[in-house]
């Protein structure tokens, strides 16, 4: 409907412009042609300043109104070390192209006017004027020279890499259609290397699992970072060009297919600072900056206000596919003290999704965080066992402790936990244990039975041969007699096939 009206208003526009010109033929005719064009000639160039006035007041009315959302100024300074050298560029090179642009605009409608066709006015003809030529060549050539200098200056300061040896934070954002996958190197602080060809559904990054700076490595959905800390964001992307900008931050980047390419900052306004800068008030109370404490939720009044709420963030800011304003990322400034809880909190990609499948190249290889961190727990269990009372609590599962399938051959790995239980004994040198082995119950009972005894047997000798005496250990076989699980799901089964000790003096 609202299309329908607006082409029947451009419609009956075009007739009046039509008739419009057919009445000024008619009265150039009456009147004489020169007279009408003369007129008409004055009219328009009238028109042109008119035009030139609402023009520029416009320009400047809207540059005020927006000023406050605007980065650089106002509460947008910029939240890191180098922003302000950018800032500074940005001010300076406004004031001159502003001054140009001003007097080039009152120029250019000015001439229009004066210089409008009028019975007996000459132009000027001027074939070539020295002192003019050295005017508008040197003046913006000296203009551009400071800038251009400036400008350099500015650039070879935000650009500096690192020193070799400084301390700095290394993150890797990767931009791919639609998103960025960041990583930051774990308590190492190094990222681990990465190949292409390993990029799986599992494998975003293509992270090389052999390399150990990988095993750490963790994959946030935000960026944390530490106030006043220096950052080097490394930026790779994965499909095609895309570009990592952090406008609060004055850091924008290409991310190029094949080629890394860097940033370095160190962030110096939190989060909260950030805040508490827009939602400002003034020596009379009121809010210096009231489009910032407008409801998030225009239709909510009681919704929080957008200066409680504001977070930096991250986009792409090269238009690479429909999905391109999905590349959004939060970005959040903190303490040093909530950076490292925060740190403390995040799991390593390969530990958490990697480790023990498919796809982990070290299935056959204990860390020496993972062994230490199985004493511990082994060690924890035990003391619990020692200091219960009751009976119940006395028998403890082997855990880690496994058979290869239907054979009494300890796997490889078994012997961590093993050689946990042989320390213990010889910990306590009183401590006495049964040790019990237990099937499922896929196969015959007799051959469960047999088995289970096998394994038994077989921990007790491996203890023997830790030098543990003979008479401190039993071992014995219950089969799939004492289940602990249900045997209809290969979980329950996997339960109930496990190794036991009980301990019978300490
Ligand atoms: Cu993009």
């Amino acid at each position: 409907m609202t299309a329908l009206l607006a082409i029947i208003c451009l419609i009956l526009i075009a007739i009046i412009v039509v008739q419009i010109g057919k009445v000024t033929e008619l009265a150039s005719k009456i009147r004489g042609e020169e007279e009408v064009q003369e007129q008409s000639n004055k009219r328009h160039g009238n028109y042109s300043l008119l035009f030139m006035v609402l023009f520029l007041v416009a320009t400047v009315a809207s540059a005020l109104y927006y000023k406050d959302s605007m980065l650089w100024y106002g509460p947008n300074e910029s939240a890191s070390e180098h922003g302000s050298s950018l800032d500074y560029m940005f001010d300076i090179t406004l004031f001159f192209t502003g001054i140009v642009f001003i007097i080039t605009q009152i120029l250019l409608f000015y001439f229009a006017w004066k210089y409008r066709g009028q019975t007996g006015q000459k132009a000027l003809f001027m074939p070539h004027d020295n002192r003019l030529e050295v005017v508008w060549t040197v003046i913006p050539a000296v203009v551009m020279t400071f800038l251009v200098v400036g400008g350099l200056d500015a650039w070879n300061e935000v650009m500096a890499d690192v020193d070799p040896g400084e301390e700095v934070i290394e993150i890797e954002g990767t931009g791919y259609q639609f998103a960025w996958h960041l990583r930051y190197p774990g308590p190492d602080g190094k990222l681990g290397t990465r190949d292409y060809k390993m990029i799986s559904g599992a494998n975003p990054l293509g992270q090389v699992w052999t390399d150990p700076k990988n095993v750490d490595d963790f994959h946030p959905s935000e960026i944390y970072l530490p106030v006043g800390k220096k950052v080097r964001v490394r930026i790779t992307a994965r499909d095609v060009l895309h570009n990592f900008y952090l406008p609060h931050f004055r850091v924008k980047m290409d991310a190029v297919p094949g080629m890394p390419t860097y940033f370095v900052f160190t962030p110096k306004t939190t989060t909260e600072e950030y805040r508490q800068k827009l939602g400002v008030l003034d020596l009379n109370g009121q809010p210096k900056y009231p489009e910032w404490h407008e409801p998030v939720d225009p239709n909510d009044p009681e919704s929080p206000k957008r200066y409680e709420v504001f977070d930096y963030e991250l986009a792409c800011a090269e238009l690479c596919g429909k999905g391109h304003y999905a590349m959004r990322r939060v970005v959040k400034i903190v303490s040093e003290g909530e950076y490292e809880d925060w740190l403390s909190k995040q799991q390593s990609y390969y530990l958490s999704t990697i480790r023990g499948t498919e796809d982990d190249p070290n299935k056959d290889v204990l860390f020496e965080s993972e062994i230490k961190e199985r004493r511990q727990e082994f060690n924890d269990k035990l003391e619990k066992a020692l200091s219960a009372e009751e009976a119940s609590a006395k028998t403890l599962e082997l855990n880690n402790v496994n058979f290869e399938t239907n054979s009494a051959n300890l796997t490889k790995l078994s012997i961590y936990q093993l050689d946990n239980l042989a320390d213990a004994m010889n910990k306590y040198p009183n401590m006495a244990i049964e040790l019990s082995g237990h099937t499922d119950n896929t196969g015959e009972p007799d051959f469960n039975q047999q088995l289970s005894e096998q394994r038994a047997q077989k921990v007790k000798s491996y203890l023997v041969d830790k030098g543990i005496n003979e008479s401190r250990l039993t071992a014995i076989g219950f089969g799939s007699t004492r289940p602990i699980s249900s045997n209809d799901t290969e979980e329950g089964r996997e339960q109930n096939r496990r190794t036991e000790f009980r301990i019978t003096a300490q």
